[in-house]
């Protein structure tokens, strides 16, 4: 008998062993790892699919959107909506939230995704992915005569139930929290399943390697360019130790990085345009990825006030994020808030 636990298993067991979650979100979160699944053949095709390139549009962030952007989207929606576990989908490259159709049953459910994070590196071959949110709408009965309406999605990100990525990479690993620690599981490509490979996941509180766009540099706030400049001065300099650098310009290969051995991600406020917070998302990039770090004993804020704490006013509303290993968090944290 393979001592193999898929994720079907897992799930079964945080519902029935330890009652963390109900069949309804058990099997929203088995719906959705089951449209990751396609999404990572739809990727690995690559141009062998005719799935590269752009899609000669623009989503709601004024981004363009690549062809898999949108096939991404597709595989979420209809993979979704017919279950009878949600009231209501929204996503990066959708302007408006998609209410499940009348056709279907309506559930208690939210879904928040960007379906295919860091698509810029789609064409060169480099690890993308897909970060998803789940709420609970805000009345618990499914059947209320209110229609559900996008306010219904602006939830501090410490209201998720459950939250997760699918890293489609080397290999395809869909990791996820429900609130009882962060899991791992590598799509198993032979059995078409995912397989349990690292439960309780830990970051390290302490690391030397840090991530940021260091191209941003001059338009960057003062705590955020001392906090790098003490790092680039090594073991000379008041850190006492030499760091090392990455960017892979994909959030979700950023974030599985830390999550697996540590570090500090950074995407702060910049002065190229005052008026946005940050670039990366809120509701569906910032507060999955936050509650997964904090899941795994990592911290996560805007420079200045706790992600999860955030109180949205708009479903696309951009943050700025700085998150990973405790200790770094909360140090350039300091550097923002004790001037
Ligand atoms: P830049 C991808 O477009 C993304 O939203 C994140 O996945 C990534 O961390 C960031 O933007 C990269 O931004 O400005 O370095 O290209």
């Amino acid at each position: 008998m393979s001592s193999k636990i898929s994720l079907t298993r897992y799930l079964v067991e945080q519902q029935r062993i330890d009652g963390h979650i109900p069949s309804e979100l058990r099997l929203l979160l088995e719906v959705v790892a089951r449209a990751c699944k396609s999404i990572s053949q739809a990727v690995n095709k690559g141009a062998l699919g005719g799935v590269l390139g752009t899609a000669g549009s623009e989503n709601v962030q004024g981004e363009v959107q690549k062809k898999l952007d949108i096939i991404a989207n597709e595989v979420l929606i209809e993979a979704n909506e017919w279950g009878g576990h949600l009231a209501a989908m929204a996503s990066e490259e959708m302007d408006s939230i998609y209410v499940v159709p009348n056709r279907y049953p309506k559930g208690e459910y939210l879904l928040l995704f960007d379906p295919l994070d860091g698509s810029s590196n789609i064409d060169v071959n480099v690890s993308i992915g897909t970060i998803f949110s789940v709420l609970k709408k805000g009345n618990d009965d499914p059947s209320a005569v209110e229609p559900v309406c996008e306010h219904d999605f602006l939830q501090k990100g410490s209201q998720q139930v459950a939250a997760g990525y699918c890293v489609y990479g080397p290999q395809t690993t869909l990791v996820l929290t429900v609130g009882d620690g962060v899991a791992m599981f590598t799509l198993d490509r032979e059995q078409g399943s995912f397989v349990l490979t690292q439960e309780h996941v830990k970051i390290p509180e302490d690391t030397k390697e840090f991530a940021i766009n260091m191209s941003n540099m001059r338009h960057w706030d003062e705590p955020v360019k001392r906090y790098i400049d003490e790092c680039l001065q090594g073991k000379e300099g008041p850190r006492g130790k030499d760091f090392n650098m990455r960017w892979i310009a994909s959030m979700v290969a950023d974030v599985h990085r830390i999550l697996t051995r540590g570090g500090v991600f950074m995407y702060p406020w910049d002065k190229r345009e005052p008026n946005k917070p940050g670039k990366l998302r809120l509701m569906y990039e910032a507060n999955p990825m936050s509650w997964l770090v904090e899941q795994a004993g990592g911290a996560a804020t805007n420079g200045r006030q706790r992600i999860l704490d955030l109180q949205p006013s708009q479903l696309h509303e951009r943050v700025s994020v700085i998150l990973g290993s405790k200790n770094e968090v909360e140090r350039v944290t300091s550097y923002h808030t004790k001037v």
